[in-house]
């Protein structure tokens, strides 16, 4: 947090500059203050001591009192009006260089940083745990700069001023109205350690706060459809709840913190009255010049000490948020391109599975000891009963995650060793479940692609069965998709994530069960135009439907992680296995007529 305020260094100078005038104004002024009330005193009663001018300055002989006292008033409107005038200036810096500069520079490193972290990174944090930290705790972070690091510097400055100025009006008065400090100090300390974990469970329960909301936004379906509303009410007034309960514990003790020390600077306004007051009447201290002036110094010295309370409070504020930017700042980019990566052009497209072993967690292995070899341009069916591993298979190819052992190789060379967009670029997904932006149609079939001609993206939509629908719509491929392209059929947004994927025209293409979400006559037009296109790729899919497994070059049977069979669909429907036996289900249920003839 240092080098972040050290690399905005010349601002935060800036920033202090200008508080630095504001203060000397203000002792500026209230000097003046003190002179002229010396000067008046001296007029109206006789026999009282002589004024004394600062910096050894001396009124004209010919000036009456009278009239240093108006110029007096005059220096004191000045020193008002420009001291209104910087502290506008120091606004306008503030602004500036904090919310403008620091604030919006912070947010953008975070952001570019969740670009490269890896899939594991956010398995591990919710939704609304990472916009609190890009919105919110960054926030807290900039404080540390305008609410730590210039205030001390102010403070220390000031203080030293104004103690260096009380010493030289009276040591004894000084150290007499001092006395409380140590304990001003002492209990900001206790104070700060008091409420610093609280601030960090509040940040927490905040996060909790934002998940409960974010889940009900996005499964609104599911709330509704089930009648859950009131449960759902309730549970955000439970974790709106806790929020408050922490937060007025912590507002409990700032006020109960803020008084004391109050208080504590009360009693110095006592001592000064009493001890100061007897000095004055012993002619031993001016009223104006001194007394006067010594008491609007140590208002000044005790607010500036009870703001101290204000800083360990920020401190712990941007500590707190400190610590959720930063483990997203510091976080391990776990997959990346090696420093001597290989680059790649255009893969040829073999796939060699070597021992390859998988767990989202370590303690729980998902896929086990794999071994496959994919010829370039070969199709290759993936089936399984659902959780068997496919979807984890898939998404080790384009690293998405790494194998925990063993190793995958992309023409004969380790997929680690390539450069990271080399390899993706390389690689076509078509995801399980379908993610679109809300931007227009043609902008999504685009993605992986943003230079394609509408011939081109028109061309992958025909091959995905997806030309026919769009131009339906008034607006064709310029139609704007709502958030998350909710405006669309389940089947619609596959065939779009479709032409996504082929525009790019990968020599990879994975696809997790494409036509999940489109009737069989659809599945037959997409197989049909995706003969060609899958035609010189390497083309792994997450199949169910013998219509697609039949055009496979190889199927690849998973069970629970790991491959108890590989074959055409006529070599497998030969002997017996879990294939077969999932071949024949769906046979019985499609084809009711074919039951005798294929049960032996
Ligand atoms: C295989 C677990 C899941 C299952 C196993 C995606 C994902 C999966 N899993 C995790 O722990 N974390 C994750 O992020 O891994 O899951 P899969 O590979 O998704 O299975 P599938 O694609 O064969 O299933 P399906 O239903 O898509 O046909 O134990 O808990
Ligand atoms: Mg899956």
């Amino acid at each position: 947090m240092l080098a972040l305020a050290w690399s905005h260094r010349r601002g935060c100078l800036q920033i202090i500059a200008l508080q630095g005038v504001l203060l000397a104004l203000s002792v500026a002024g209230l000097t003046l203050l003190g002179t002229a009330i010396d000067v008046i005193r001296q007029a109206a009663v006789p026999g009282s001591p002589p004024a004394v001018f600062p910096l050894g300055w001396r009124p004209p002989a010919e000036w009456t009192p009278w009239r240093i006292a108006m110029s007096a008033a005059l220096g004191v409107l000045v020193v008002g009006l420009v001291r209104a005038l910087f502290a506008y200036l120091l606004a306008v810096v503030v602004a500036r260089v904090v919310q403008m500069g620091i604030v919006v520079q912070l947010r953008s490193r975070v952001y570019d940083k969740l670009q490269r972290l890896g899939f594991r990174f956010f398995d591990n944090h919710t939704t609304g745990s990472i916009i609190n930290r890009v919105t919110g705790d960054v926030q807290a972070v900039r404080s540390f700069v305008d609410g730590v690091v210039i205030p001390v510097i102010m403070v220390l400055l000031s203080l030293t001023l104004y103690f260096v100025y009380m010493v030289r009006l009276h040591v004894g008065l000084t150290l007499a109205c001092l006395l409380t400090m140590p304990l001003t100090w002492y209990l900001s300390m206790r104070f700060s350690r008091k409420v610093r974990p609280a601030y960090e469970r509040n940040r927490d329960l905040v996060d909790k706060m934002v998940l409960t909301l974010t889940e009900n936004v996005r499964g609104v379906h599911v709330v509704k459809g089930f009648g859950r509303e009131p449960e759902e009410i309730a549970k955000f007034e439970r974790a709106s709840g806790a929020v408050r309960t922490q937060q007025h514990w912590i507002f409990s003790q700032v006020s109960l913190f803020t008084p004391t020390v109050e208080m504590l600077s009360a009693l110095n306004q006592g001592v000064l009255l009493g001890y100061g007051g007897w000095l004055v009447i012993q002619g031993e201290l001016p009223l104006g010049s001194g007394l006067i002036v010594f008491s609007g110094l140590l208002q000044q010295f005790s607010a500036q000490v009870t703001r101290v309370a204000g800083i360990i409070n920020s401190v712990q504020q941007s500590l707190t948020g400190a610590r959720r930017v930063f483990e997203i700042m510091d976080a391990p980019l776990e997959i990346a391109s090696p420093v001597d990566a290989v680059r790649l052009e255009r893969a040829k497209g073999e796939l060699r599975f070597e021992h390859v072993s998988f767990g989202y967690d370590a303690a729980k292995p998902v896929l086990h000891d794999l071994s496959l070899t994919i010829e370039p341009g070969q199709v290759v069916a993936l089936v399984g009963a659902t959780g068997a591993g496919k979807t984890s298979l898939l998404s080790l190819i384009p690293r998405f995650y790494d194998p925990t052992s063993g190793r995958i190789k992309l023409d004969g060379v380790d997929l680690k060793r390539y450069d990271l967009d080399d390899l993706r670029r390389n690689v076509g997904v078509v995801f399980q479940e379908s993610f679109l932006f809300s931007d227009t149609i043609a902008a999504n079939i685009a993605f992986g692609r943003p230079d394609a001609t509408p011939e081109q993206i028109k061309r992958a939509a025909k091959i995905a069965a997806a030309d026919e629908f769009i131009r339906e719509y008034p607006e064709g491929y310029q139609t704007m998709l709502r958030e998350g392209g909710s405006n669309l059929s389940g089947g619609q947004r596959q065939r779009l994530s479709l032409a996504r994927a082929l525009l790019a025209e990968p020599p990879i293409l994975l696809m997790d069960d494409p036509t999940a979400a489109v009737d069989p006559r659809t599945e037959h037009e997409i197989l049909d135009a995706m003969e060609s296109a899958m035609a010189g790729r390497t083309t792994i899919v997450v199949a169910h439907r013998l219509s697609m497994l039949r055009r496979a070059d190889l199927i690849v049977v998973l069970q629970d992680g790991a491959i108890v069979d590989v074959g055409t669909h006529e070599e497998l429907m030969r002997r017996p296995g879990p294939y077969r036996h999932a071949a024949r289900i769906q046979v019985d249920f499609s084809a009711p007529d074919e039951r005798l003839g294929v049960s032996a």
